[in-house]
């Protein structure tokens, strides 16, 4: 069963490009109704910033309970009823520095994680793979740099899902052509739009960069191995009438799988051999 969910993505990967490697690979990144929280994390960023909220969440709930339990204390205890004579001072300094220092304690511990989680994503690691994202109203392009190739993607309508491989509640968030990654590799993004400002997310990798036309900003990820599968993204800025309409499908795969799908897409779209290596490296 195996070898032959092997062959027939082999095959899909070298003789039409939609229905590539898509045999066999697993939804992982997708909005669940009723859910609550995060999608699974498929990067260490991911995972990075789902405990980094958890942390947060933790000190929050307990600042909230500290102060509402302040409170309570204060309206028992200091109404006129129970302390008829209340007291009359004004300034009190070792509860200013206490109510200063504090909250300053806090946030240093706070900003001593998120400011190593805004690092790792914005230090731009070397590349194993790039891949430039454009986004138009409404859809995305996206540009194999290394192998200078690139396509568009459109999402797919409804009556289109089934024929494509994509289940019916992945309207809204499916496209005719998706970006193939292998898992286990650098893949570093290059984000820039064409028209107005749009917004390239995939949720489950932890990634989201606005793209504003004329500029070329960076993001990158590293799905963990093991994680192959289907991951949903949609435009995260509001870019125009059709704004809902222009979703993202990353499909990660092995890398055997990927080489069989870059022979396939440069074939099909005339790029650049493969082991064809850029002046710079
Ligand atoms: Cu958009």
């Amino acid at each position: 069963m195996k070898n032959a969910l092997m062959l027939s993505g082999l095959i899909a990967g070298l003789t039409g490009l939609p229905a590539l490697a898509q045999d066999g690979l697993e939804t992982i990144g997708k909005p669940v109704d009723g859910a609550m929280g995060f999608q699974p994390a498929a990067t260490e960023l991911a995972a990075g910033i789902q405990s980094l909220d958890w942390l947060i969440l933790v000190i929050i709930t307990l600042v909230c309970v500290f102060v509402a339990g302040l409170m309570l204390y204060a309206i028992l205890r200091f109404n006129s009823r129970a302390n008829p004579k209340p007291a009359s001072f004004t300034h009190h300094t070792p509860i200013e520095i206490a109510w200063t220092v504090l909250p300053i304690l806090i946030l240093v511990f706070i900003g001593s994680f998120s400011l190593k989680q805004l690092f790792l994503q914005q230090e731009i690691p070397e590349a194993d793979i790039t891949i430039k994202v454009t986004g138009y109203q409404w859809y995305w392009g996206y540009d194999y740099v290394d192998h200078e190739f690139g396509f568009e993607s459109f999402m797919l309508a409804k009556e289109d899902l089934e024929a494509n491989g994509y289940a019916s509640d992945e309207y809204l968030l499916a496209t005719d052509t998706a970006v193939v990654v292998p898992s286990g590799k650098t893949v570093v993004m290059q984000v820039t739009a064409a028209d107005v400002i749009h917004s390239w997310t995939i949720p489950s990798f932890g990634v989201k960069q606005d793209a504003v036309p004329g500029r070329l900003a960076e993001l990158w990820f590293n799905v963990d191995e093991g994680k192959e599968g289907i991951y949903f993204g949609q435009c995260s800025e509001l870019c125009g009438k059709d704004h809902s309409y222009m979703p993202i499908t990353v499909k990660v795969v092995t890398q055997e799988a990927y080489d069989a799908w870059l022979k396939g897409a440069i074939e099909e779209y005339a790029g650049k051999p493969q082991g064809f290596t850029v002046a710079s490296n």
